[in-house]
């Protein structure tokens, strides 16, 4: 008899387990997510982060729009998911201002929004921001720059910026961070012009600079790694050298696998990380919400600072020392993208 009633306890506890499961299966999450774009490799490890995460397998269905860098696109996106009734946006702003209207529009519509990596700067009507501090990469770039110059002996630096979107926010807080430092040490910014965050960007710009700027400069911040592939082209065909062994002191900030690949075998100088891989973060906030609780209002990533040699091992930045890793074979082996 006890065997008996042991079975059917048993049986029962399947049966509710796969009721569970096929209630879990009706009820996916859906998440809509307005992208940026497909722009550079950031924005594919940035895309890829949120399918791997927000999988149906995982109990999410994805509404997933490229909004291919135009901000009346991502602005359609938003309403599109509206209309859908999604149960959560994402948003990675192409622009940080143009927002409060439509975020008015999903607040009355009761749908939470989650804004990652750029920020949305004219309006707060989001639960949370997951993101970098770009302010800081800049400033990370300017303190650095000043300790490797220091290091080298290089007495004058004339710089060229490549900077990323007008107006985006991961252009603004970079460009201000390293004009910050620039400004403190009298260093000249010879041109700072958009290359959107594109390789082919990168290189007209890069182009254009090798032309006006022949012989005066030391040194070229691109804002993102596909400039700065685009600048090595243009450097090259301009019979520029760059690079630690080179005339020309070239950075990136990202730190994509290929661009991590480019400073290990010497290519360019010194990359300072921007983490794309929010969507984990992400999800934790709508597990969050899901159970009722307040997630916090912004969550920042972490991120680091990269070499090609060992010349500079930590920088200041707010008072606080922060190493910079010489880029090896190991440390490339072991990076998450
Ligand atoms: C920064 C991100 C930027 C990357 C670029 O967080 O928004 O956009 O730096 C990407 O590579 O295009």
């Amino acid at each position: 008899m006890k065997k008996r009633l042991v079975v059917l306890a048993a049986m029962t506890a399947a049966l509710c387990m796969s009721a569970l499961s096929v209630q879990a299966e009706g009820d996916l999450i859906t998440v809509g997510f307005a992208q940026v774009g497909h722009e550079s490799d950031w924005r594919t490890a940035s895309t890829k982060s949120a399918e791997d995460v927000f999988s149906e397998e995982n109990g999410y269905d994805l509404q997933f729009v490229d909004c291919d860098n135009d901000p009346a696109t991502q602005l359609e996106a938003v309403r599109g998911f509206i209309e859908q009734d999604v149960d959560y946006i994402i948003i990675d702003p192409i622009v940080s201002t143009g927002w409060d209207t439509v975020l008015t529009e999903c607040e009355d519509a009761g749908i939470p929004v989650i804004v990652i990596d750029r920020t949305i700067d004219d309006s707060d009507k989001y639960v949370s921001w997951v993101g970098s501090n770009f302010l800081t990469e800049g400033i990370a770039c300017g303190q650095w720059l000043k300790a490797y110059a220091e290091a080298k002996g290089i007495e004058e630096i004339n710089a060229l910026v490549i900077e990323g979107t007008k107006g985006s926010s991961a252009q603004i807080g970079r460009t201000d961070g390293f004009n910050q430092v620039a400004e403190e040490n009298g260093w000249t910014i010879l041109d700072s012009q958009d290359g959107d965050f594109t390789q082919a960007g990168g290189q007209e710009v890069m182009e254009s600079y090798c032309k006006s700027y022949e012989g005066q400069f030391n040194v070229v911040i691109a804002q993102n790694d596909n400039e700065a592939f685009g600048a090595m082209d243009a450097m090259k065909a301009a019979g520029v050298s760059y690079g630690p062994n080179g005339d020309v002191v070239l950075v990136s900030f990202d730190g994509n696998k290929p661009i991590m690949e480019s400073l290990l075998a010497g290519d360019l100088t010194a990359v300072f990380e921007c983490n794309p891989l929010a969507a984990p973060d992400v999800e934790k906030v709508i597990q969050q919400l899901e159970a009722g609780e307040e997630p916090e209002k912004e969550i920042y990533m972490t991120e680091s600072w990269f070499a090609n040699e060992d010349v500079v091992t930590s920088i200041e930045i707010d008072g606080e020392e922060q190493p910079v890793t010489q880029m090896t074979e190991d440390v490339l082996a072991n990076r998450a993208y």
